[in-house]
C-alpha cells in the first residue's frame, strides 16, 4: 500500500486540478492496492471552485509540498515502557529493540529511555557509595517470585537493601545504627531477626529460604511494614530486588521534542547534533511515537504523478527529491529528470483531461458521470469550448463522449455557465488577477512569468489598466524575475489583449500591435502555451 500524490502545476487552473482528480480516480480503479491522492499545489482559481460546487463534489485537497517529512519516519506502535514497569522489563525488550524506548503512563508519553540512561543508572549505583534503591512494594512480586504475608502502609521508599546473615547480637547493634525505618531487610526464616526488624520499623522484610511454610511464629498484624516470601535463594533475590527500581528513576524526563511535521533534514540534523539516541515525536501537540538515528539512514521518497506539467519550477514544491512515478501532459518537455525509466504520456492535445478521457477508454474503465463533468470542464476551459487553435479532433470527440456519459443536453450552457464566474475584470483583486494562473519560465538566461485571465469582454481592461500595471511590478519584484506579462482573453470573441512589466527593450520585436504603452492587441490569441509563449521565446532569441 502506498499513498501516490496527483498534482498538477502551480497557480493550478480547471485542467491541471480536472485532470489530477480524474485521473487519480482512473488509479484507483485499475490499482486499488495504492492510494492515489489528487492534490493541488496552489489555491483554486475562482473558475474551478465554483465548478466543483456547481457538480457537487469535494475538488482536490491543498498540499504544500512533496518534502519528506519526519512523519513518515516516525517509529509508531513499538513497545513501550510503563512509567511504573521495574526496570527488570528493559531485558527482554533491549535485545530485539531501538537503542531507545518511550515511557508511558497511561498512554500519555512520560519520557524517553535509552541504552545510555541504563548504563548511567547501573555505573552510579556501583560508584563507590553504598546505594540507596527506589523501593516500590507493588513491584516487588513482578521481578521476584514469592508472595506476600502482609503489606504495610507504604508503597514506595528509598533506602538500602540490608541482609540479616549475622549473629542476633551483631545485626541488633547493626540495625539500631541505621538511620531512619527505610530499609529493605532480605532474611532468612529467623525469629528474633524478623522481631527486632519489626521493632525497629524496617520498611519492608523479605523472607527467604522458606520451603514448607514458615517455621518462625511471628504475629505481623501489628506491624507497620510488608512481609514478603521470597521463593528465590538470597543471593537471586538480592540480584533481583535491584531491578525491581520503577523505569521512572532511569529515564530522561525531558528530551527535546521533535514535531511530525518537521522537515527530515532538520529532525536529522538535530537528533545527530544532539547527546540523544532517539526524541520524541508530537503532532498537533499529541504523542505519536520516536524516533532513533536509523530511522534516518534511509531518506524515503514521496511518490508522485505530475499531471498538466512536467517543468520543475512549474510543479509543487519538493519534486526533486521526491519519486517521479508518472507524467501525464500536453505541455513542452521541459526540466525534470528521473533517475529510473517512468510512464510518461505526452500528447500535444487540447487538454491533459483529454489525455485522461482517452485513458479511460483505452482501458476500459467505466467513467461515472461526475467524473465525466469534471473532465469536460478541464476540456472546455483549456481549449476556450474548442475554439483555441490547440483543439484537435480527439478533444472534440472527448468532449461528444463526455457530453453523453455526464448527462450534459447543452454544451453551450454548460460552458456559459463555468465561464460566468469571473467573467469581467470588475471587483476582481488586479494581484490575484495575475497571480492566480501564473506560470514561470526560464530561457535564454531570463527568468519571466505569464499569468492569464479569462474575461467575457475585454471593453473594460483600460478601466482596470493601471492597477494591473501596478500588480504586474509587484509580481516582478516579489519574484525577482526580469519581467512578467498577463494575458486577458475574451473567451467569446476568441481574443487577448497583452500587458508586459519589464519587458520594454524587447516589446519593439513583438509581432503584436502596440496599442499603448506596454499594453498589446492579440486577436486570434487564446493559448498561452501554444500562441503566446513562442513569440515571446522568438523575441528573447532574437535578442
Ligand atoms: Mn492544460
Amino acid at each position: 500500500m502506498a499513498d501516490i500524490f496527483i498534482t498538477g502545476h502551480r497557480n493550478p487552473d480547471m485542467d491541471s486540478v480536472c485532470s489530477a482528480y480524474a485521473y487519480a480516480y482512473l488509479k484507483n480503479h485499475l490499482n486499488p492496492e495504492n492510494r492515489y491522492i489528487p492534490v493541488r499545489c496552489g489555491n483554486l482559481n475562482d473558475a474551478t471552485k465554483a465548478q466543483f460546487e456547481r457538480i457537487g463534489i469535494q475538488p482536490p485537497a491543498y498540499l504544500k509540498d512533496v518534502r519528506c517529512r519526519l512523519s513518515t519516519v516516525v517509529r509508531r506502535g513499538e513497545p513501550c515502557l510503563d512509567i511504573h514497569d521495574p526496570v527488570y522489563q528493559l531485558i527482554p525488550l533491549f535485545s530485539k529493540m531501538p537503542s531507545a524506548v518511550s515511557v508511558l503512563e497511561q498512554g500519555e508519553f512520560k519520557g524517553m529511555l535509552s541504552v545510555d540512561e541504563v548504563n548511567r543508572y547501573f555505573l552510579h549505583e556501583n560508584s563507590g557509595q553504598r546505594p540507596e534503591y527506589h523501593i516500590v512494594i507493588d513491584n516487588i512480586p513482578k521481578v521476584v517470585r514469592g508472595r506476600f504475608l502482609h503489606r504495610g502502609k507504604v508503597n514506595t521508599f528509598e533506602g538500602p537493601i540490608v541482609v540479616g546473615a549475622m549473629r542476633f547480637a551483631v545485626f541488633s547493634r547493626y540495625l539500631e545504627a541505621l538511620d531512619g525505618p527505610h530499609t529493605l531487610l532480605v532474611v532468612g526464616d529467623r525469629e528474633e531477626h524478623i522481631r527486632k526488624a519489626m521493632e525497629r520499623h524496617v520498611a519492608c522484610i523479605i523472607i527467604t529460604g522458606v520451603e514448607k511454610g514458615m517455621t518462625a511464629d511471628v504475629d505481623f498484624s501489628s506491624y507497620d511494614g510488608s512481609v514478603y516470601v521470597s521463593d528465590e535463594d538470597t543471593s537471586e533475590t538480592l540480584r533481583l530486588l535491584r531491578l525491581s527500581v520503577p523505569i521512572s528513576q532511569l529515564m530522561d524526563e525531558d528530551p527535546p521534542h521533535l514535531d511530525g511535521d518537521m522537515l527530515f533534514d532538520e529532525a536529522k540534523n538535530m537528533l545527530a547534533a544532539s547527546k540523544y539516541r532517539g526524541m520524541p515525536v508530537f503532532q498537533e501537540g499529541k504523542w505519536i511515537g520516536f524516533v532513533t538515528r536509523r530511522c534516518f539512514l534511509e531518506r524515503p521518497r514521496t511518490k508522485v504523478i505530475l499531471v498538466d506539467h512536467n517543468e520543475r519550477e512549474q510543479s509543487i514544491p519538493g519534486v526533486e527529491e521526491a519519486e517521479l512515478m508518472e507524467i501525464i501532459d500536453h505541455h513542452r518537455m521541459g526540466s525534470l529528470k528521473t533517475p529510473n525509466p517512468i510512464y510518461i504520456l505526452c500528447d500535444p492535445l487540447g487538454s491533459t483531461c483529454t489525455i485522461v478521457t482517452t485513458l479511460y477508454q483505452r482501458l476500459g474503465v467505466d467513467i461515472p458521470p461526475d467524473v465525466a463533468k469534471v473532465l469536460l470542464s478541464g476540456i472546455i476551459s483549456d481549449t476556450v469550448i474548442l475554439k483555441s487553435p490547440t483543439t484537435t479532433d480527439v478533444d472534440r470527440a472527448a468532449v461528444k463522449l463526455l457530453c453523453r456519459v455526464g448527462n450534459v443536453e447543452s454544451l453551450e450552457r454548460f460552458a456559459n455557465e463555468m465561464f460566468s464566474t469571473g467573467a469581467t475584470l470588475e471587483g476582481r483583486d488586479p494581484l490575484k488577477l495575475v497571480q492566480t494562473d501564473f506560470k514561470e519560465y526560464q530561457e535564454n538566461g531570463k527568468h519571466f512569468g505569464i499569468g492569464q485571465c479569462e474575461v467575457t469582454t475585454l471593453s473594460d481592461v483600460d478601466e482596470y489598466k493601471d492597477a494591473l500595471f501596478g500588480a504586474l511590478e509587484t509580481v516582478r519584484q516579489e519574484n525577482k524575475l526580469d519581467f512578467v506579462l498577463l494575458m486577458i482573453t475574451d473567451v467569446v470573441h476568441e481574443n487577448s489583449v497583452l500587458l508586459s512589466d519589464g519587458l520594454s527593450r524587447y516589446e519593439p520585436k513583438l509581432a503584436y500591435t502596440k496599442e499603448s504603452d506596454h499594453k498589446f492587441l492579440l486577436p486570434g490569441v487564446l493559448s498561452r502555451k501554444k500562441q503566446l509563449l513562442p513569440e515571446i521565446l522568438r523575441v528573447l532569441e532574437e535578442g
